[in-house]
C-alpha cells in the first residue's frame, strides 16, 4: 500500500512500434485502473536488450513509448511513468532473486522457448532470466496487481512463486501480486494468421495495426485481413478471423459481440471489415494527435522523466534495503 491505495505495476518493452494488441490488451486497461491504484508504469528498456538492439533506435523507441503512455491518457502527475534503466534497484533485486529461482522453473517458460527459437543466434543468459527481472520489477514496488495480456500470465505465476518462496524463508517481505487481465481485448490476434497473437515484432506488417498507422493504412490492412468462406458474421471459435475482428470492433466501440452479430446480420464481410477499420481509426486519431503534440515539448517530457525516475527510485530503494538486510548483507556505513 502507498497511502490508502493498493499498488499497481506494469511495463512494456520498447522493441518496436506498439500495436493495437498492446493498446487494447494492455494500455487501455491501465488507463481505466489508474484512479483506483497507485500506479507504476515502466518502459522496460533493461528487458529490451535481451534481443540485440541498435542503440539509437532503442533510445528513440523508449522515449516514444513513454510519450505514448501519456498520449494514451495516463496522467504523469498521478502515475509514475519512468524508464526501468533509471532505477538501479531493478537489476540489484533481480540478482538476489536469481538466487531464489530454479533453472527447472525457467526451463518451462514458453516465451523463452519462442524467443530462443526466433533468435537462435543469440540465446543469451538475459533472455533466460528475463522472468526474474520481471519479478524484480513487480516485487520492488510491492505491487498488488499487475495488468498484463494473458501471454504474460506464466511470468506472473513465477513471480508469485518467487515471492512466496522468499517470504517463507524471511518472513513477510514481498506483497504477492495478482494478475489483472481485462476481458475485451485480452488477446488480439494477427490479421494475417488469427491463430497467432498480434505482435509488434511480426515480420509481416499487414499482420498488425500499429498505433501510428494512418487511416488509409488501417483500412487497407483490414480489407486484407484473413477471414473464412462461411460468409456470415458469427462469434464462433471455428471462424477465428471473424472472431478476432468482432473482438477488435467490440473493444473499440464498447458494443458486445451479440450486438455486433445482430448489427451485421445478413451483411457481407466487406462491409463488416470497413466498419471495424473505421472503429479503429476513430480510436487511433486522438491518440496520434496527442502524441504529435507531446513529442514537440521536449522540456515537458524531460521533466516527467526526471521527477518520476526519482519517485520510482525512492520506493524501489525502500524494498531493496529491506531485502538486502534480510539476506544478510552488511549495512553501509554512512
Ligand atoms: P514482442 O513482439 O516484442 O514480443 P508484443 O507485441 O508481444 O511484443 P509485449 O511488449 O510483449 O508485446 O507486451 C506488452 C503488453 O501488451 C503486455 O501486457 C502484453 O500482454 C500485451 N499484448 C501484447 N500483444 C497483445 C495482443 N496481441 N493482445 C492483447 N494484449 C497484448
Ligand atoms: N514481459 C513483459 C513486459 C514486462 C512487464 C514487467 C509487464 C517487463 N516487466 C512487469 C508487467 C510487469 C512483456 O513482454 N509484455
Amino acid at each position: 500500500m502507498i497511502g490508502d491505495k493498493k499498488v499497481l505495476f506494469s511495463g512494456m518493452q520498447a522493441t518496436g512500434s506498439l500495436t493495437l494488441g498492446n493498446y487494447l490488451g494492455a494500455l487501455k486497461n491501465w488507463i481505466s485502473l489508474s484512479d483506483e491504484y497507485e500506479c507504476f508504469y515502466s518502459v522496460v528498456d533493461l528487458h529490451s536488450i535481451t534481443i540485440r538492439q541498435d542503440p539509437a533506435t532503442l533510445r528513440k523507441r523508449a522515449r516514444d513509448l513513454l510519450t505514448l503512455y501519456i498520449a494514451a491518457g495516463l496522467d504523469p502527475e498521478k502515475n509514475c511513468i519512468y524508464y526501468q534503466s533509471h532505477v538501479s534497484g531493478h537489476t540489484e533485486l533481480a540478482w538476489i532473486l536469481n538466487c531464489f529461482t530454479y533453472m527447472g522453473e525457467l526451463n518451462r517458460m514458453t516465451q523463452f522457448k519462442d524467443k530462443a527459437a526466433k533468435h537462435s543466434d543469440n540465446i543469451n543468459a538475459g533472455l533466460y532470466t528475463y522472468p526474474v527481472l520481471m519479478a524484480a520489477d513487480i516485487l520492488l514496488y510491492q505491487a498488488d496487481v499487475v495488468p498484463v495480456g494473458n501471454d504474460q500470465l506464466q511470468h506472473l505465476e513465477i513471480t508469485r512463486d518467487i515471492a512466496q518462496r522468499f517470504n517463507s524463508i524471511y518472513g513477510d517481505v514481498f506483497t504477492v501480486p495478482e494478475p489483472y487481465v481485462g476481458k475485451v481485448g485480452a488477446r488480439i490476434m494477427s490479421l494475417q494468421d488469427p491463430s497467432k497473437k498480434m505482435s509488434k515484432s511480426d515480420d509481416n506488417p499487414n499482420a498488425s495495426i500499429y498505433l501510428m498507422d494512418d487511416a488509409d493504412t488501417v483500412m487497407r490492412k483490414f480489407k486484407r485481413a484473413v477471414t473464412d468462406s462461411e460468409g456470415c458474421v458469427a462469434y464462433r471459435r471455428q471462424q477465428p478471423g471473424i472472431y478476432n475482428l468482432i473482438d477488435i470492433y467490440c473493444a473499440c466501440t464498447g458494443k458486445t459481440p451479440e450486438e455486433t452479430v445482430r448489427e451485421f446480420d445478413g451483411k457481407g464481410y466487406g462491409e463488416f471489415k470497413l466498419a471495424v477499420g473505421e472503429s479503429v481509426v476513430d480510436v487511433l486519431r486522438p491518440l496520434q494527435e496527442k502524441f504529435a503534440e507531446l513529442s514537440k515539448d521536449r522540456a515537458y517530457i524531460d521533466g516527467i522523466i526526471k521527477k518520476n525516475g526519482e519517485k520510482a527510485s525512492y520506493y524501489a530503494l525502500k524494498t531493496l534495503r529491506k531485502v538486502q538486510k534480510k539476506v544478510g548483507f552488511p549495512e553501509k556505513i554512512r
